[in-house]
């Protein structure tokens, strides 16, 4: 008997071929979101799920997860949507997808740094409402990201690609990690030991950290009084790491010149305030969406799934 696997949201076809073949899975076709209690009703019976960052694993979703499950699979590299200690107790395997979408998520970073520093979002809305009117030397003038410091929280595997295509734009890598990197992952960043020291060398700073409680609100009101004056912040990492009030208020005032938004708190009900900036390059957390990465996302969850089910560990173990 083939095990069973709960797939919460639509996954690209030839993930799901492979689903369909070596798995009684059980699909979303029309990728409604499940609430809690419908996914706990879709679980029953069910060997495993694999869910998306949408679905969330609190302590308490966990505790009433049907006994048959035994593993989760996440289709994504982050695991703040699931409960890890909860899980543990609970001895419950859970997966992750790293590596796969380093690639992707650094390239939309760099996209989020030159659409912040060359007023992208301005722009394409100028053009599309058609308010282009004429042209003039002082006209859209941004900020020019070659040869300028960027600083980097969390150099790990998305962060270690980003800070390589920006040495494309003659960029100085600098970071702040919980621990200084070897040399050669380090590949000439500057090690700064807390994020107030990293601050101050930042022309761009762009987070690539996980979301964790310590992590949780690391841009906050005394960290980005410590940045160079018009400065541009970016985030395709989590939401959690911005406190919202505190980066609105520096784009109104132009303490921070722009920033460019991947990941929201409280997505898709975003806070209001960046809609209404100008000086913000906003994006729906897109950062893996490249049909090569989300096909790759896809096979590395099923790898994991067939490794726990074939009695192996899986690679991608978080819990
Ligand atoms: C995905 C992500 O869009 O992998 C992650 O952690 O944030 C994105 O790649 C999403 O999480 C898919 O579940």
């Amino acid at each position: 008997m083939k095990p069973v696997v709960l797939v919460t949201r639509k996954l690209p076809d030839a993930v799901e071929e492979r689903l369909r073949r070596d798995y009684d899975a059980r699909l979303n076709p029309d990728d409604r979101l499940y609430t809690s209690e419908e996914m706990l009703a879709a679980a029953e019976g069910a060997d495993a799920i694999l869910p998306c960052h949408t679905e969330r694993f609190t302590a308490e979703v966990i505790a009433r997860l049907p006994a048959s499950v035994r593993a989760i699979a996440n289709f994504s590299v982050g695991y703040d949507h699931v409960d890890t200690a909860a899980a543990k107790k609970r001895g419950l395997i859970v997966t992750n997808t790293p590596d796969v979408l380093s690639d992707a998520t650094a390239e939309l970073t760099i996209m989020l740094m030159l659409g912040a520093a060359r007023r992208g979002g301005e722009g394409e809305r100028l053009v599309r409402a058609r308010e282009w009117r004429d042209w003039s030397p002082s006209f859209m003038v941004g900020t020019q990201m070659t040869g300028k410091r960027l600083g980097i929280v969390g150099l790990g595997r998305v962060g270690q690609v980003t800070a390589k295509r920006a040495r494309g734009f003659d960029m100085a890598i600098h970071y702040h990690n919980p621990r200084r990197l070897p040399p050669e992952a380090e590949a000439g960043a500057v090690f700064h030991a807390t994020p107030e020291a990293l601050m101050p060398h930042c022309d761009i700073l762009a987070f690539h950290c996980v979301a964790t409680p310590e992590t949780r609100l690391m841009l906050n009101a005394e960290r980005i009084a410590l940045l160079p004056d018009g400065a541009i912040v970016v985030n395709a990492s989590r939401g959690a790491v911005i406190d919202d009030e505190a980066l609105i208020a520096a784009l109104k005032s132009g303490k921070v010149a722009a920033a460019g938004l991947d990941v929201f708190n409280n997505e898709p009900d975003i806070h209001p305030g960046y809609r209404a900036l100008a000086n913000t390059f906003l994006m729906p957390h897109i950062g893996s969406a490249t049909r090569e990465t989300r096909d790759a996302m896809g096979f590395r969850a099923l790898d994991n799934l067939d490794a726990i089910f074939a009695g192996r560990d899986p690679g991608d173990r978080v819990a």
